[in-house]
C-alpha cells in the first residue's frame, strides 16, 4: 500500500477519522448481534478441526494424510495484480514460481491484452476479479478486490489445501523455506501468519496487528474458509476502510484471532539501497521479499530483474541459509567477517562484536518523510567513514554443489574499494587486497531453523582471496 510523503498530513487525518469510525462501529453494532449468531460458525469449526487433531489413533485415510507433513502440493497461492503492471513484474513472480507445481492463481483487474497472449505457462494461471462495484455502490474498489481476492482463490481451489497464501504481484517468496516453516504449525488450528512494516510509522498508521499484504499473509485452512465464506459480510462490514490489509485483519480479528508475526516475512518499506538491511538478516528462514520496484537494484551493476534473479541461484542451491547472517574472525589479521549467505559479505578491520553486527548498516532511506526516530522497528548502525567501522565489501557472485565433496560454495567479489586508510587501532592490517571470499557450507539444508546461527572459520587468507568455511557451532561455543 503506497502513500505519499506529501500526503502524510492528509493520510494522518483520513485514519483518524477511520479508526474513530471503526471505534464507534465497533461499539454500536456488535452488541446488537446475537452473539451465538456471531461466534457459532467458529466454535463449530473449530471443535470440527480440534477432533481432527487430537485423535491422532484414528487411521482412516484421511486422518493420516491429515498428519503427514506439508508439502508445496498443500499451498494456494492468490497474488493480486494488475494487468498493467503485470507486463513487467511477471519477471518477480517467474524467478519463483514453479510451473505445474505451485498451485495458485494471479488475479487481475481486467482481462490481459494481445500483448500477454498466449498466456506464458511460466507464470501462474489467472482469472479476473469480480466486479465489486455494484455490490459495495463504490466506484473505487481497489482495496476490496484486493481483499476480495481470499475468496476468489478460495473458490477456484481449495482441496487439499493446508495454507493459503495472499501476496502481490511482485511478492517474491521462498517456498521451502515457507515449507519448513509451516510444518510446525498446525494447519487444522486458525493461523493468520504475516509480517510487520519494517518502517515504524506504516505500523503505527495502518495497524501492528496486521500482515502487510505486499509481503504475503498466509492463512491456514480453516480461516481462509471461514472468511472466504464469511467474504460479503466482511466487506460490508468494512467497506468504510480504506486499505485492504486492514480491512482482512478486521474481518480475522472478528473470528477472534490475532496476527501471528513471523521475522522471515518482509515487506521492505523502505527506499533506495537496501543492501545494509539484507545483509543483517534476522536469525530466521526468509519466506518473503517485496516492493523491489520501490528500492535500488539489490546488486551493483545489475537491474531489478537481473537481480532477482540472481538472488534465485544461490536460493535454488540451498533456501535454508539464504540471508543468514554467520560471523567469524581472523585473529591474525584483527579481522571480522559477516557473511549474509547467498547476498553478501563484510571484512571488518577490527574484531566487533556479534551483538553489533547483528543490527543492519542504514544504508536505506526512509519509507515516508518521518518526523524523527525510531524509524524502524530494528536498531541500524550508521554508515561510517571510519576504517575500523566501515566494512569492506563483497557481492553474491557464484553458487557451485559438488555432491564428492557434500558441500556448497559461494563466492562473492568486491563491490568497489573502500577508499579508505587501515584501521591503525587493531593493527593496521589492511584488507584492501582481497577481492574475492569464498564461503564453504554444507550440502545438507541446516535443520535447526529458528535457533542458533551457524559458526565458521577463516580458513585462509591469501593474496587476494580469503577462504571461510560454516560448521555446526560446538555447544556453548562463543563467537567472540
Ligand atoms: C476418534 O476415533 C474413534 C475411533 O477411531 C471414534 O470412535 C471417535 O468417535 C473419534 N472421536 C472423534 C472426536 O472424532
Ligand atoms: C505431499 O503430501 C501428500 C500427502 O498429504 C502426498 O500424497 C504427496 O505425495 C506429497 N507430495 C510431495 C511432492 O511430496
Ligand atoms: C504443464 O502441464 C501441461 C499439461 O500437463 C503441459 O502441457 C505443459 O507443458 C506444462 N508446463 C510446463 C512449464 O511444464
Ligand atoms: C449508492 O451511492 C449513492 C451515492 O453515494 C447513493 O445516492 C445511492 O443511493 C446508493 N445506492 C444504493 C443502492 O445504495
Ligand atoms: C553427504 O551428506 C549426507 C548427509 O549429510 C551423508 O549421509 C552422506 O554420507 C554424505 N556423503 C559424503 C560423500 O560425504
Ligand atoms: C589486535 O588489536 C589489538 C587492539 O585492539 C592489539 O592489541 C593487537 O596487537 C592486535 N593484534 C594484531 C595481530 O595486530
Ligand atoms: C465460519 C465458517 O466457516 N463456518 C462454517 C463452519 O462449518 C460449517 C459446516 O460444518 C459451515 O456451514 C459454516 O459455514
Amino acid at each position: 500500500m503506497d502513500f505519499s510523503a506529501g500526503g502524510l498530513c492528509k493520510t494522518l487525518l483520513m485514519f483518524a477519522v477511520v479508526f474513530y469510525f471503526t471505534f464507534i462501529s465497533l461499539f454500536t453494532q456488535y452488541p446488537k448481534c446475537p452473539p451465538s449468531d456471531f461466534f457459532s460458525p467458529f466454535r463449530q469449526n473449530l471443535t470440527i478441526s480440534e477432533s481432527i487433531s487430537t485423535n491422532k489413533s484414528d487411521s482412516t485415510p484421511s486422518s493420516s494424510s491429515i498428519n503427514s507433513p506439508t508439502n508445496l502440493s498443500h499451498l494456494v497461492f492468490g497474488l493480486v495484480g494488475s494487468e498493467k503492471a503485470w507486463h513487467y513484474r511477471k519477471a518477480y513472480i517467474q524467478s519463483w514460481w514453479r510451473p505445474n507445481i505451485t498451485r495458485g492463481f494471479l488475479l487481475l483487474d481486467r482481462p490481459p491484452t494481445r500483448k500477454l497472449l498466449p498466456w506464458s505457462p511460466m507464470s501462474p494461471p489467472y482469472r479476473i476479479s469480480d466486479d465489486l462495484t455494484k455490490f459495495l455502490n463504490k466506484t473505487d474498489v481497489t482495496p476490496h478486490r484486493i481483499v476480495n481476492g481470499i475468496w476468489e482463490t478460495y473458490r477456484e481451489d481449495h482441496e487439499n489445501m493446508r495454507w493459503l497464501v495472499m501476496g502481490d504481484d511482485d511478492s517474491i517468496f521462498f517456498l521451502d523455506n515457507i515449507i519448513d516453516v509451516l510444518q510446525k504449525y498446525d494447519h487444522t488450528k486458525y493461523y493468520y501468519i504475516g509480517g510487520h512494516s519494517e518502517f515504524v510509522l506504516s505500523n503505527y498508521l495502518f495497524s501492528f496487528s496486521q500482515g502487510f499484504g505486499g509481503a504475503g499473509f498466509i492463512l491456514s485452512y480453516p480461516l481462509a474458509k471461514a472468511l472466504a465464506e464469511d467474504m460479503e459480510n466482511c466487506l460490508k462490514r468494512y467497506s468504510h476502510l480504506i486499505a485492504a490489509d486492514q480491512t482482512t485483519m478486521s474481518c480475522i480479528a472478528d473470528f477472534g484471532l490475532n496476527l501471528t508475526p513471523l521475522d522471515g516475512i518482509h515487506q521492505l518499506d523502505f527506499r533506495g539501497d537496501i543492501s545494509g538491511f539484507l545483509s543483517s538478516h534476522p536469525k530466521f528462514p526468509l519466506m518473503s521479499l517485496h516492493h523491489f520496484d520501490m528500492v535500488a537494484p539489490i546488486f551493483p551493476s545489475m537491474n531489478r530483474f537481473q537481480s532477482t534473479r540472481h538472488l534465485m541461484k544461490a536460493a535454488n542451491a540451498d533456501q535454508s541459509r539464504m540471508l543468514q547472517q554467520t560471523i567469524c574472525y581472523h585473529r591474525e589479521s584483527n579481522w571480522s567477517f559477516s557473511i549474509a549467505w547467498g547476498y553478501s559479505a563484510h571484512i571488518y578491520e577490527n574484531i566487533i562484536p556479534r551483538s553489533v553486527l547483528q543490527y543492519p548498516i542504514e544504508t536505506f532511506k526512509t519509507w515516508l518523510k518521518s518526523p524523527g526516530p525510531p524509524h524502524y522497528m530494528f536498531n541500524t548502525r550508521l554508515p561510517s567513514r571510519n576504517p575500523c567501522e566501515a566494512p569492506h565489501i563483497f557481492f553474491f557472485e557464484n553458487v557451485q554443489q559438488t555432491a564428492e565433496s557434500n558441500e556448497t560454495v559461494t563466492s562473492y567479489r568486491r563491490a568497489r574499494r573502500r577508499g579508505l586508510p587501515p584501521c591503525f587501532f587493531s593493527g593496521g592490517h589492511s584488507a584492501d587486497h582481497i577481492s574475492k571470499i569464498t564461503v564453504v557450507s554444507p550440502m545438507a539444508k541446516r535443520a535447526q531453523i529458528d535457533r542458533r546461527s551457524e559458526c565458521c572459520d577463516v580458513v585462509r587468507v591469501d593474496r587476494n582471496k580469503a577462504k571461510v568455511k560454516f560448521k555446526e557451532c560446538v555447544t556453548n561455543e562463543i563467537i567472540a
